[in-house]
């Protein structure tokens, strides 16, 4: 719970433990669990500091979407309000306590959604919600494939990692656009379609969310959003920025529409705090999140 003293008048200064879209205490009232990682162990880029994320996204929400009016606390919302699902904030967890905590929220048929720390952590999260659901549809937000299959065991290889534990056929990519020539054949030999800034920006979001939506049909869907899909100038803060990336509006759109069809899991990974402009790429994860509540199926 996050508590504010009613005289407070600087938010910055208080310590926050809660998304402050966390709108039940009760986890069993829950319909999304979000579960913070601070973790970067499995991360090779120069920039540190992915790890920080978790927390700072939280204080964030707080200090950006919620007001503080003669003590009462009023939330910014989007436009067609928060929706009926109920968030609750599970806190952070280690590295090696994904699968048991996600046994606790898929066992009540809840959904998990993660924050990182680097992109190696949704190898574990995705292979956690398949062994217990089924191979699932993956939908990978990324400027990178992660498609490295001649090293494993870090951020750069999450998607050969989860070959086995997704449906590769009903499986794709948006938003690359820096390939290394191995991720290249990876993506030929598996046949994974990929949808690139250049071709939503040709297309339109629309006509890509209808693809989009074709592809995955009838299956369970989990998304992996690295935040450096979006452009850097909408997302200064991410471990590994590329540009020309997608619009802030276009992906968040895209992400909305898949969500609203029904999802299994979701993350939220790579915001890098240390490098971030005045918070915009935590504030964008915020947003993100009440995004997600606010198109989610019950
Ligand atoms: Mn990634």
């Amino acid at each position: 719970m996050i508590t504010i003293p009613d005289n407070a008048l600087d938010k910055s200064s208080v310590a926050v433990k809660k998304i402050c879209w966390a709108n039940t205490e009760d986890f069993n009232d829950s319909n999304i669990v979000l579960v913070g990682v601070p973790d970067e162990s499995q991360s090779h880029a120069l920039r540190k500091g992915t790890s920080a994320a978790p927390d700072r996204i939280r204080e964030i929400s707080v200090i950006r979407d919620m007001y503080i009016r003669n003590g009462e606390k009023s939330l910014g919302v989007p436009f067609s309000g928060l929706g009926h699902c109920k968030l609750y904030d599970y806190g952070n967890i280690e590295r090696d306590e994904i699968d048991e905590v996600y046994e606790k929220i898929i066992s009540k048929s809840k959904i998990p959604l993660l924050i990182g720390g680097d992109h190696s952590i949704s190898t574990q999260a995705i292979k956690s919600v398949s062994k217990r659901i089924g191979p699932i549809s993956l939908v990978y937000f990324d400027a990178h494939p992660d498609f490295v299959s001649s090293t494993t065991g870090y951020y750069g290889s999450v998607f050969h990692e989860v070959l086995q534990d997704i449906d590769i056929k009903t499986s794709l990519q948006i938003g690359i656009r820096t390939p290394e020539q191995e991720e290249l054949e990876n993506l030929k030999k598996f046949n994974i379609k990929v949808f690139t800034p250049m071709e939503i920006a040709e297309k339109g979001v629309k006509e890509i969310s209808e693809s989009i939506a074709e592809i995955v049909k009838g299956n369970k869907v989990y998304i992996s959003f690295d935040m450096d899909c979006v452009d850097p100038s909408f997302a200064p803060g991410v471990s590994v920025p590329v540009p020309l990336g997608l619009r802030n509006v276009d992906a968040v759109y895209l992400m909305k529409s898949i969500v609203k069809n029904g999802i299994a899991g979701m993350d939220i990974m790579e915001v890098c705090p240390n490098y971030d402009i005045k918070d915009r790429t935590s504030h964008l994860a915020s947003r993100m999140i009440s995004e997600i509540l606010s198109s989610c199926r019950l």
